[in-house]
């Protein structure tokens, strides 16, 4: 399947290694369209506009199978792109990390549209994900 990886990049300083291990894990068993997205390497080498960026992005959430965001670190793109991916009715998994003394968005805790689910362990979240892949594929009409 076609997974829309979301997490921030110019928001709250992410955890770019985390995130790594989580699109290397999705890449496992399905296509991540935004895995070059969080290759910070790449930085120098790719110089994007930043229209080209958005319209980049846009036509991969729009193709994509199903979306996974790391919503730890709070992200203006990232709440942008969950507000259209549901809207478009894709299926949404969110991950967050329990933080002390912080609170995720209720604009995500609290729709109906995403999965929210909060872990402490990396495992968890890794788990987490394969659940939603697995359920993702059995739920998806025939290609
Ligand atoms: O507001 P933020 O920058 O935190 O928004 C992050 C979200 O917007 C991510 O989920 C991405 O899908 C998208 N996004 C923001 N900046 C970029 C970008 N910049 N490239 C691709 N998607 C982006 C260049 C990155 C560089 C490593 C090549």
């Amino acid at each position: 399947m076609r997974i829309y990886f979301a997490g921030s990049i110019r928001g709250e300083a992410p955890d770019r290694d985390w995130f790594q291990e989580l699109i290397g894990h999705i890449s496992q068993t399905d296509k991540v369209l935004t895995e070059h997205s969080f290759d910070f390497s790449y930085d120098d080498e790719i110089k994007k506009d930043d229209w080209e960026i958005w319209e980049t992005d846009i036509k991969w959430l729009r193709s994509a199978d199903a979306v996974i965001g790391e919503v730890t670190a709070p992200s203006l793109g990232v709440g942008y792109e969950i507000g259209k991916a549901e809207e478009w009715g894709k299926p949404i998994l969110l991950l967050y990390r329990e933080s002390p003394g912080k609170r995720t968005s209720a604009m995500l805790n609290g729709s109906n549209f995403n999965e929210l689910f909060t872990y402490n362990e990396k495992n968890e979240a890794l788990r987490a994900i394969d659940g939603f892949l697995t359920r993702v594929r059995a739920e998806r009409p025939d290609p």
